[in-house]
């Protein structure tokens, strides 16, 4: 088996299995709707810090859908300067859609999903080290340890939304949404068991994840996004809703045939 590596101490030089050319172990998978303000800054101190940091060679995927601004554009010529740097592009805007075809892509054995508005390197180096012993492992922004930089009012929102998830969906944690790693080979099938396109694929991810039986594990992360949010409170709520209630239709429609009778048998 590749040992896992990494190197927290930062070696300037970036070792050889990071240059070109080397099959990826570690994938990261990012998606990117409308960020031509942010997209180049941050996949380059990415880079940067991967180089310095990850002795596993890595690819970065980024997947653009729908975006109308020069996203695209950016994230090709981002590609053109380093050959780990691939694009996918898919025609119309969905969250869930590029995350499901981005992990498709992957060919590391462990997968990583960042934000072109939050990634976090140390979050990477122990997250790939604990998918020695885990399946999923998942940055939370609320558990001890962790430390939430985001304004109040989205605060309480992911709050209040983690507690529906804990107390009617049987989800087992203290965020859904965040950046996460994987063992390839044992998400793939919860992927494409995954039915929504919007932000609840993060939740209906996990929570199809621990149902399915994974090794599952929450690391504390401090979370500062590097820009203001796009929406509004009250969309943002609004949103929220909406994804409840799809999270709630789309998780009791596929029940399997085995679940459906097990739930009949406790009752
Ligand atoms: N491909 C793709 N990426 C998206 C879409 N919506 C959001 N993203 C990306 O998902 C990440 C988080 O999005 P953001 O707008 O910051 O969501 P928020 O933090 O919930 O406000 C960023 O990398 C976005 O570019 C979408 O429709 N398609
Ligand atoms: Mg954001």
């Amino acid at each position: 088996m590749h040992q896992r590596t990494g190197n927290a101490g930062g070696s300037d030089v970036p070792s050889d299995s990071t240059r070109e050319g080397a099959e990826p172990l570690v994938s990261i998978v990012m998606p990117a709707y409308n960020e031509e303000d942010l997209l180049e800054r941050s996949v380059s101190a990415l880079m940067q810090r991967l180089d310095a940091t990850l002795d596993d060679p890595f690819e970065v995927i980024i997947c653009e859908n729908g975006s109308t601004d020069r996203t695209l554009e950016i994230a090709h010529r981002l590609s053109e300067q380093r050959p780990q740097i691939r694009v996918e592009h898919l025609p119309r805007s969905s969250y869930g859609q590029a995350l499901r075809h981005g992990i498709a892509q992957a060919q590391g054995r462990d997968v990583v999903l960042f934000y072109v508005d939050f990634w976090n390197a140390s979050f990477l180096q122990k997250a790939i080290g604990y998918l020695t012993y885990y399946d999923v492992v998942v940055g939370s922004k609320t558990m001890r340890g962790a430390r939430d930089r985001r304004p109040w009012p989205r605060r309480l929102i992911s709050r209040g939304f983690n507690l529906v998830l804990r107390m009617f969906f049987g989800f087992q944690g203290t965020d859904a949404h965040g950046i996460k790693a994987f063992n390839r080979q044992s998400i793939e099938p919860v992927v494409a068991q995954c039915l929504t396109d919007g932000e609840a694929f993060d939740s209906e991810l996990v929570i199809r994840a621990q149902r399915s039986g994974l090794r599952y594990r929450e690391l504390p992360v401090e979370v500062r996004e590097w820009r203001p949010t796009r929406y509004s409170m009250s969309a943002r709520i609004a949103h929220s809703i909406t994804d409840l209630f799809t999270l709630r239709m789309v998780l009791r429609q596929s029940a399997s045939p085995t679940e459906e009778l097990l739930k009949e048998e406790r009752m």
